[in-house]
């Protein structure tokens, strides 16, 4: 029935979403809801790869769904699931894990980064992430996929899996399309400006999270790592730090780069970073805001987790459905 294009994406329930998840994705999924078709996900099945206790995983997933709700996705025009609750997913993507090779997939960076941080459990989920992800898309012969630039290679894959196997069985995927922001596409730790902000990273000054409030927020931009030239200038390569900052800056404010540094020409680093830290906390405050008032209604959000796994299912068998007899499984 409908002629809009599709979107698909989803975050881990790994912990709260950070300014990085904002800038780099969930500011998009917003901005293209009235224009798509959209489909997100929890994918609760990808936060396995790490180690959990059971109750924390239950919270922080009904949590990331009361964050994409609070950041602005409307549940009544979109379809919001648990990836879980659709067996398809992990059907899928045994299938096409078998049209994926051992060499494509030891070449993904974020499995040499994840292995590295977890050296005691160098699991085969962690191997085959991409393979899942690649099912998750192609489940609902997705357009296109908001992400942040983290995620390119593992939209790559998706697409090499999806050619395969069309060029086995005939146009059973559509090949999906990244959709990658041009400013705030990899927002850098705030502590170590030459890797990425993330959820997951011990060091919690190292980001900033929706939910902090706003001294921590001003707190953790002061004490953010920068150089000693004192210059506000965007120089990525020799200057990580403030060119981090002018990124954030520049993504919240819509303020250029440009416009930035002749604002702030003469001015040291303290007042900048002060700016910087106003200006994200403005920006969340809302956010945070409806996040409270969501997660008092326990049981709006499970309905909406209900009707979420019912439209997503429907969609997906579809797919599988084609799969099972391209492949001769029925
Ligand atoms: P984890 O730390 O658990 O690996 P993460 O913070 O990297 O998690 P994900 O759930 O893997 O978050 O990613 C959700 C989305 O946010 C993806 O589209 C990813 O590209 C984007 N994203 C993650 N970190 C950043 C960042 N620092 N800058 C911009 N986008 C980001
Ligand atoms: N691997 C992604 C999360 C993810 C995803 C997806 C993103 C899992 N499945 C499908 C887009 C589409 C990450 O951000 N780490």
């Amino acid at each position: 029935m409908t002629e809009k294009k599709r979107i698909f994406s989803g975050m881990q329930p790994t912990g709260f979403l950070t300014l990085g998840n904002y800038l780099g994705a969930m500011r998009n999924w917003v901005a293209l809801q009235d224009e798509y078709d959209c489909i997100y996900s929890v994918v609760d099945l990808h936060s396995l790869t790490v180690r959990n206790e059971a109750k924390d995983l239950r919270e922080r997933r009904m949590s990331l769904l009361a964050q994409y709700i609070a950041c602005g996705i409307n549940p009544e025009k979109n379809i919001l699931f648990m990836q879980s609750h659709v067996s398809a997913h992990a059907e899928l993507c045994w299938v096409l894990s078998c049209f994926t090779y051992m060499g494509e997939l030891s070449r993904m960076t974020q499995f040499k980064e994840k292995a590295s941080k977890q050296e005691d459990n160098i699991n085969a989920g962690l191997f085959t992430y991409p393979v899942l992800m690649a099912a998750d898309i192609l489940l609902y012969q997705t357009d296109l996929v908001p992400v942040g630039d983290d995620q390119k290679q593992h939209l790559e894959i998706a697409r090499d899996i999806a050619a395969r196997f069309n060029g086995i069985y005939g146009d059973v995927f559509k090949v999906p399309e990244p959709y990658i922001p041009k400013v705030g596409a990899r927002i850098m730790s705030l502590q170590d400006p030459t890797g990425k902000m993330s959820k997951s990273d011990e060091n919690k000054n190292s980001y900033i999270s929706l939910l902090d409030p706003p001294e921590t927020i001003v707190r953790k931009f002061k004490r953010a790592v920068t150089d000693s030239e004192a210059v506000i200038r965007f120089d990525a390569e020799n200057k990580p730090g403030i060119s981090n900052l002018m990124s954030i800056y520049s993504s919240v404010t819509g303020k250029t780069l440009e416009q930035i540094q002749n604002d702030f020409e003469g001015r040291g680093y303290g007042d900048f970073k002060i700016a910087v830290g106003e200006a994200v906390a403005e920006t969340l405050r809302p956010i945070q805001e409806r996040y409270r008032e969501l997660m008092a209604s326990k049981d709006y959000l499970l309905d909406v987790m209900r009707k979420g796994a019912e439209n997503a299912s429907r969609i997906a068998g579809r797919t599988l459905a084609k799969v099972y007899r391209k492949t001769g499984l029925v």
